[in-house]
Parts: C-alpha cells; structure tokens; sequence
C-alpha cells in the first residue's frame, strides 16, 4: 500500500527532525488541560479545533465522538447524527453561532451537523442538560459551534486531508482584519468513496445497491462562506455572515434511499454593543434565515429496477427557517443579569411518490410532512449571583409559546385537525462551590420542555408499516439534577458527573399497531454519568482517560428506551512536547442488551479498537498522520442501524483500518 509507505516515511521524517526543533514550545496540551480544569462547569465540555485537526472526522458529529457521553448514529459514510447522553433528534438543540439550522429530510439524513463544515468552525462547546436558558427546547443538552473569527492583519489557513477510500478533505479560509473592518472567506471540499469495513467490504455492500453502485462516490460536498465584521468605535461590532453548501450523491446504507442533493443556504447578522455603560455589559441583536433543499431517491438501489420511472419512490423535502434574538447582560448588585427575547418561524414540507402508490394513479404524490409552520416566541432571564468568592449561585427562567400550523392536508390533518398552540416554562438553578483551591462541586437541578416537531405530529406516509405522526402529542418536560465533581491543578484534572432525567410525555418511537409505526408520549427516565482525567506525566507524557454511561427506561412499559448507547470508553497516551506529538488510544464499548421489545431491537456485542497518530509543527506548517483501526477489526456501534418504517435492517458497520495524512498551513 502505497499509503502506508508514504505514513511510514512521513513518520520517520517526524521523528528525525524533532530532536532539532528545540524543546521551547509550552505544550498546547498543557493549556488545554488549564481550560478544562479552570474555566469549564461539571456540565460543560468542548471540543477544540487541534482535536478536530489531529483526527479524520468527516463530520462534527464524528469529531465530538471522543467527548463524555457523545455517541452518533452511523448511517453511512457521512452525516453521523450526535447522540448526546442518550438524547438525540429534537431533544438537544445543534446550533452554529445560535443559528438554528434544521435538517430538510424526515428520515434525518442530513441533521444539523451536517449543514455546517467543520472548516467553518473554532470550537464547539457542548452543554450537558437543560441549562442553556437562551433558546428554546435543547432538554437533553446543547451543541454550540462557534465559527472563525478573523484575527489583525492577514491569516490564512490551508488544509489538506488524504486517507483511505480516497477520503479528501480540502479547505482554505483567507482573512484580514484592521480595526475598523475584518473579512474572512472559506471554502472546503469533501469527498470519499464508501469505506471498507474489518472484513474488506465496503458499507455499501451491507444495502441494497445495484452493482455499479457500490463502488460510486459516497460523498461529494462543496461548502463556501463569506464573513464581514465593522466596528463602529470602541463598542460596537456588526457580523454579516453567509455560508453555502451543495451536497451531492450522499449514500446511506442505514436507509432505503439516498440524497441526490441537499443545498444549504445560511445567512446570518449581529450587532452587539459592549461595555456600553456601567452597567449594560452586552447588548446583543441577532437574526437569521437558512434553507435546505432535499431530494433523495431510490434510483442506485436494486428495488428501482423496472420501474416506470428512474425511482420507485423519490421524497422532495425542504425546509426553511428564520429568527431573530435581542439579548443583554447588565451589572445588577453583586452579580450580573441576563435576559433576552428571541422569536423563531421554521417551515416543513415533504412530498413523497411511489410507483405502486396508489394501483390506479402511480407515483401519486402524498403530503408526507404537510408543509409545517412553527412559529416559537420565548423570553429569558436569569441572574449569576456571586455569594462568597468560592461560590457561585446561577438562576434563571425561560417562557415559551409556540403555535403549529400544517398548510396541506394529509390523513392526520383532515381527521383531526390541522394546528396546535403550546406553552412552556422552563428554568435552572446552578450552584458552583470551590471548597478548597483545586476541588470543585457543582449541584444542578433544572427543568426544560420542548415541544413536538412537526414529524412526530403530522407525519403521515402509508406503507407496510405505516409511519404516522401523532397531532394529540404533548410536550416532553425534563426534570434533571445534575452533580458534579472536579479536581483540578495546573498540570492534572478529575472530573466526574452524574445525571438524572426524569421525563414526563417523552415522545417515544414505537409499534402502534400491527400496521403502524409512530410516536406516543410515555414516562421515561434517563440517567448515567461521566468519568474523565487528563494528566501531564513527567518527560512529556500526558495520559487522557474518558468514561460515560447513559441508561434509557420507558416507565410506561418497564422496558428500556430505544437506541440508548452502550457504556464506553476512552484511554491515550502521548507525547507530545509541543512540536511534534505521538499517540496511542484505545477506544471501548460495552455490550448493549438493554433493548427495546416494542420495536424488536438486537442485542450489540462489544468492541475495542486502536488508533495511532504523531504530528509535527515547523514554523506555519503542520504535519499529522495516523492510522484508525489499527488491527482491522469489524465491528458495528449500537447506533447503526433503522428502527424506522424505513428501514432496510441493515446494519452499518464501522470503517476498518485506514489511514490518514493531514497537511496544514497556518499564517
Ligand atoms: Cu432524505
């Protein structure tokens, strides 16, 4: 393999240049550790852009794979949707510089994540629970990315990512910044054939492709964005942001289709004032307007073949959504308010056509999701008390209301109406106790609602089984109390956390009857916790070790919650001196055999894999390579295959050994 040879060479190269490189560089690793030590609560965790630069990620969703309690459902090569302490789809809020940014497909192929490219992106914080009291919804937790923002004078970026199954991640950004003005533009490319898992096939061979299929693209996506800052005087900023993304020929072997294309456009504006007096810190307005276009179709599978048409069904989904937020932080007494308004519209329409649907008129088109409008208007506020220097107090209330419309008619529309008007409240109180220097408590208790989605209400599509919404649904509420403990000093942290959820109308997924498959509001609990530790060790080592649990149970039926990932684990090695780097991790998951009956889910065995990678910085250049996978193993997450009425029983099984080379240039 020459990939291997050229891994090797690279390798070597590494490590007969380092020694001469100087010892000098303070270890990023170093102030990482600080980070997450000092700055971040028990509830929170983030992800940094070194992480995602070291590792091939395709997506985001694979890059926060490493962090506590993150898991992903694996439908293919690309698009892997983050399952965040159990919660996924609807229950946590994916935002990018709180954006809201929906997926157009109701089969999820293409999830929030997905609309954003990682190129785009400086950090992502994650927020475990209901604790994020500034937007709607997000009552298992939240997602923040947080985009580049251009730094004085002239960057530029340049990276290149070559690996197996001609995996091929380009992206430059070119920015200039003076201090009246800033400017950013970005473009990334990405492709890969489907990669080939532990026993040599590739994904696509576990699905129903056609031949010539099985060897096509199995991505090709082209993302570009334009980002414009002013500042008007010392306190105010103005940000105009617009990013667009064509994703093309994008297969998904989880499913019974694949997406022809999905076109994204993003447009956002900010204007945010700061230390605009004594006591206004931040005043803050923001809005937004995104769209997604969607089409997907079964023309590469085998169940196309002599059709009338190139498809036997093909769904044309789009949505669209827009909001706006005024947001303001003061000084008030000891400590410092925060409070804000923020207002959301989103439309959803689906049309779905089969060959055989109905007898008498083929490809009739059927209302799948009947062109849904959600308008959501919420207000906030909240107040971080500081009680002694080691303690810290934080509140805060959120209201919404919401009303949802469908503007087309399908079988649930027309028999049981065809809108619904929701209220909400939510609210947190957090206390963050520094007893003794290096030892940190957290207690968090907090409640968070959100209301159906419009799929889980008015979705409708006859097949065997049907898929039906439900317009009768209720709102989920989650009461959760979270603890926390951490330990941290300059050169080692400790963490530790443990959650419990205890939820009232959770909109579970299930066998209705014999012929139909939907959703239904039942009482559940979820709960689990989070171990993690990094150390610095003497002569450069750092050792890194991660553990999470979420269990899942329907107390309606005293079996447990659907698609609840296993018990997994983290352990690294490395060294890293601050020019070049090597390290050794093993990543573990538990068997799952909490299953749920109702929707006949299989039991998943464990697995353990290793991965390898060194890196090297000279001057603006950095070099990583790395192998994932190392012995080649076979294996498929619990995540990875369709409970849905689409679903084609395949499993997805996980990329087998490949290797990877990153090229970056940094100015
Ligand atoms: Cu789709």
């Amino acid at each position: 393999m020459s990939l291997s040879h050229l891994l090797l060479g690279l390798a070597a190269t590494a490590l007969l240049l380092a020694p001469r490189l100087g010892w000098a560089a303070e270890p990023l690793l170093l102030e990482e550790i600080n980070i997450r030590g000092d700055q971040q609560s028990a509830i929170e965790e983030s992800l940094t852009m070194r992480e995602v630069r070291e590792s091939p990620a395709r997506d985001i969703g694979e890059a926060l794979q490493q962090l506590g309690g993150i898991n992903i459902v694996r439908k293919g090569a690309i698009a892997n949707d983050i399952v965040l302490r159990g919660f996924q789809r609807d229950n946590i809020n994916v935002t990018i510089d709180d954006v809201r940014i929906n997926g157009a497909c109701p089969a999820r192929m293409d999830p929030p994540a997905f609309h954003f490219d990682f190129a785009e992106v400086e950090s992502v914080e994650v927020i475990k629970g209901p604790y994020d009291i500034t937007s709607p919804g997000g009552i298992g937790g939240s997602v923040k990315a947080v985009s580049k923002r251009p730094g004085p004078g002239f960057g530029s970026d340049l990276n290149l990512t070559y690996g197996s199954f001609d995996m091929t991640n380009l992206s430059a950004t070119a920015a200039y910044g003076s201090d009246a003005y800033d400017v950013l533009a970005g473009y990334a490319y990405k492709y890969s054939l489907s990669p080939r898992s532990g026993d040599g096939k590739r994904q696509t061979e576990v699905a129903n492709y056609r031949p010539a299929a099985i060897d096509s693209r199995a991505y090709e996506m082209n993302t570009g964005w334009l980002k414009l800052g002013v500042n008007s005087g010392a306190h105010l900023r103005s940000e105009l942001g617009y990013t667009y993304q064509d994703a093309d020929h994008v297969l998904y072997p989880y499913l019974k289709m694949d997406a022809d294309y999905d076109r994204t456009h993003r447009l956002n504006w900010n204007l945010k004032g700061h230390d605009l007096s004594g006591r206004v810190k931040e005043v803050e307005f923001k809005t937004y307007w995104d769209k997604v276009d969607h089409v997907m179709d079964d023309r590469l599978r085998t169940s196309s073949l002599a059709k009338p048409k190139y498809y036997m069904m093909q769904t044309d989904a789009k949505t669209e959504t827009a909001g706006a937020s005024l947001g303001a932080r003061i000084a008030a007494g000891p400590g410092m308010v925060k409070t804000g308004i923020d207002l959301y519209r989103r439309n959803w329409d689906a049309v779905n056509e089969r060959a055989m649907y109905t007898m008498a008129t083929p490809y009739t088109p059927v209302n799948m999701i009947p062109d849904v409008d959600i308008v959501n208007v919420g207000l906030y506020a909240g107040y971080d008390w500081p009680l002694a220097a080691n303690i810290t107090l934080r509140g805060g209330l959120r209201g919404d209301v919401a009303s949802v419309k469908a503007g087309t008619a399908n079988v649930l529309t027309s028999s049981r109406g065809n809108d619904r008007d929701f209220s909400a409240l939510g609210g947190n109180l957090q206390l963050q106790w520094k007893p003794s220097d290096p030892l940190e408590i957290f207690v968090g208790l907090a409640r968070g609602v959100r209301i159906p989605d419009p799929e889980e209400l008015y979705i409708h599509l006859p097949g065997a089984p049907t898929w039906s919404g439900d317009p009768d649904l209720d709102p989920t509420v989650n009461h959760q109390l979270d603890l926390g403990v951490k330990y941290a000093t300059g050169r080692w942290f400790a963490s530790a956390s443990l959650f419990y959820s205890r939820l009232t109308d959770y909109i579970n997924f299930t066998q209705l009857s014999p012929t139909t498959k939907g959703y239904e509001n039942v009482d559940a609990t979820i709960y689990g916790s989070e171990l993690s530790g990094q150390v610095a060790l003497p002569a450069d080592l750092f050792l890194r070790a991660a553990y999470s649990c979420s269990w899942g149970d329907n107390r309606d039926s005293d079996e447990p919650l659907a698609e609840m990932p296993p018990h997994k684990g983290l352990l690294a090695l490395r060294y890293d001196n601050g020019t070049w780097f090597v390290e050794a991790a093993e990543n573990l998951a538990a068997r799952q055999d909490r299953v749920d009956p109702a929707l006949l889910e299989e039991e998943t065995p464990a697995w353990a894999t290793t991965d390898l990678k060194a890196g090297a910085t000279l001057g603006q250049w950095s070099l990583y390579a790395g192998i994932n996978n190392l012995f080649d193993r076979q294996y498929t997450t619990h995540l990875s295959y369709q409970r849905d009425p689409f679903a084609l029983g395949s499993k997805v099984p996980e990329p087998g050994r490949n290797l990877y080379v990153t090229l970056n240039w940094n100015y």
